[in-house]
């Protein structure tokens, strides 16, 4: 049976095709009831050179894309719907600071934080790159004395700990980067993330802290948002009780944010707050001064090592063909599989222990970005859009939600991303964990017929339950080493491919109005859970639930 569901809750989407308004859909459509039904097994029979066809190398970072549904005349299709959906105007657009975050009126310009080159970048007139570089000079600065333990506690300590207070953009990216760069770390200095307004994250953060050696960054672009303040004032609390006086704040409490006037109402001198620009989204953030943790991490080198590899990158991206243009490429073959198979998801799957956190953070730089039902103009559409992303380590994947992968009804694109060298010396766990990652791809792709089922050795009974009909797709990004400047590079090819996607479909990536009403809500009704009366004046759920929670608050 062939699947091609309506893929979204929006009542409007009847179709998972691509705006029909792109001629070449239609050539694409019709490509596709030709070729859904071809095995890839065959498609690798049929051509020797099926790799090298498919694959590309950018610097650091090699990708095979040959196991995939795809022919040559498919990619040349794609790579039509690219050209028709203007992606190189977009491209430019975008990085010459254009406002192209229409509903907020702004630029988008997180490429501009790791612009290495010497090219001006304008917005509004003003060239954004000294204020870009200054701010990058100033972390370097603060950064280096803290690491060199020049800049000491309230009682003359060095500082051992780091604690990031933000939460979404403000966390996920700064938070993924330090554990993917774990041997780059300065080995006396840790850093701790805290996001939760669960009491219990700050609190179990703080408790092995001690005050006189901890440095907060209260990170935020807002300066307003409810869990990162909050817990900066449990924090700031905790602190002053050991220090007593709020002329200690200074050398513990630092400020990342656009927001000077809320900093300084906070209480952090406008001398310790590390600027960054409404041009910069949250979830592309790391690359900002939202990245300060990372470089009390890693060092400034290092960080520009990470700067480097995303603007090496953002090269390939602008001056790169379309049709040999790894983001580009990442991005067509979502949207085959999105739009065209009617696959709903999208795995994202390291085999590397030090991307572990890298599902989580592609979860928000996508869905955040893509996960959308109107269009730029504000028109409802009428096709499939953003993928649902998940994933986990690969190799503990393996043991858990594979199974589904191999065998459900779902057709799940995966990535699979491995580096090549290993931090460690442990040489033969490395290659047990790439002949893993090499098994799956290879088990995906070939699957296992009911002919070779029954000619393996083993069991014969409950054979259709062993037959494997693979055909399923996965892309392979390999690192030659986990690095700060591969890690730059893979990042941008993720925001890139993000990027391109969203212009296909038409959408404004880069604002984010579907957190907006839960937030709202979750105003109203806070002084509603401590008051005395029952509340009636939600839906019967909403108020039942709350009744339920005054009653055991009260009880506590
Ligand atoms: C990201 C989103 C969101 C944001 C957080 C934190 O693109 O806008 O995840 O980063 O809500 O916002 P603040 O940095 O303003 O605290």
């Amino acid at each position: 049976m062939s699947a091609m569901p309506a893929t979204s809750s929006n009542t409007n989407v009847s179709s998972s095709a691509v705006p029909m308004h792109r001629s070449v859909c239609q050539q694409l459509q019709h490509h596709f009831q030709q070729i859904r039904a071809r095995h890839m097994r065959d498609m690798f029979a049929e051509d020797p050179q099926r790799f090298e066809r498919f694959s590309l190398q950018v610097d650091d970072l090699f990708l095979d894309y040959s196991k995939n549904r795809i022919t040559a005349e498919t990619m040349a299709l794609l790579t039509q719907l690219a050209e028709e959906s203007d992606i190189g105007g977009w491209r430019d657009r975008m990085f010459s600071g254009e406002k192209i975050n229409n509903t907020e009126n702004r630029a988008v310009l997180h490429t501009a934080l790791r612009n290495r080159g010497d090219q001006p970048v304008w917005v509004d007139g003003v060239d954004v790159m000294p204020g870009v570089l200054a701010v990058i000079d100033r972390m370097a600065a603060f950064a280096g004395q803290v690491r060199d333990g020049a800049w000491l506690g309230y009682s003359g300590k060095r500082i051992t700990d780091v604690v990031n207070i933000g939460i979404g953009g403000s966390d996920l990216g700064p938070q993924m980067v330090y554990q993917a760069l774990k041997p780059y770390r300065h080995p006396d200095l840790k850093v701790h993330f805290v996001s939760n307004v669960d009491g219990d994250h700050v609190a179990e953060a703080l408790e092995a802290l001690d005050p006189e050696t901890t440095l907060f960054i209260v990170s935020s672009k807002t300066f307003t948002t409810q869990e990162t303040m909050t817990n900066a004032h449990f924090a700031r609390n905790w602190f002053l009780q050991h220090a007593q006086s709020e002329c200690h704040i200074a050398r513990h409490f630092v400020a990342v944010s656009t927001n000077r006037d809320a900093v300084v109402a906070f209480g952090i001198d406008p001398a310790q707050m590390f600027e960054f620009w409404d041009w910069v989204g949250g979830r592309y953030s790391l690359w900002s001064a939202i990245g300060l943790s990372i470089m009390l991490a890693i060092g400034h080198a290092h960080f520009l090592a990470l700067l480097q590899g995303a603007y090496d990158m953002d090269e390939h991206f602008r001056q790169a063909p379309l049709a040999q243009n790894m983001p580009v490429i990442m991005a067509l073959l979502g949207v085959w599989y999105n739009n065209f198979f009617g696959a709903e998801s999208q795995a994202i799957l390291p085999y590397d222990h030090y991307l572990r956190s890298l599902p989580m953070y592609l979860e928000q730089a996508d869905m955040e970005s893509n996960g959308k039902s109107v269009d730029r103009e504000g028109h409802a559409v009428d096709y499939a859009t953003g993928a649902i992303v998940w994933g986990a380590s690969g190799i503990n994947g393996q043991h858990a939600f594979y199974q589904l992968i191999h065998q459900g009804t779902k057709l799940i694109p995966a990535d699979f991303i491995v580096s090549m060298q290993q931090h460690d010396s442990l040489q033969s766990h490395h290659d047990i964990l790439v002949a893993n990652f090499l098994a799956q791809t290879e088990a995906l792709m070939r699957g296992r017929t009911l002919a070779e089922t029954q000619s393996s050795a083993g069991d014969q009974s409950w054979l259709a339950q062993k037959v494997f009909a693979g055909n399923h797709p996965s892309n392979a990004l390999l690192l030659k080493q986990l690095t700060p400047h591969s890690l730059g590079m893979l990042l941008a090819a993720y925001e890139h491919k993000i990027f391109v996607q969203g212009i296909i479909w038409n959408l404004n990536s880069f604002d984010q109005w579907g957190v907006e009403l839960g937030k709202q809500l979750a105003k109203q009704i806070l002084p509603e859970l401590s008051q005395h009366d029952a509340v009636t004046t939600h839906d019967a759920s909403t108020n039942g639930l709350i009744n339920y929670y005054q009653r055991w608050r009260k009880e506590r």
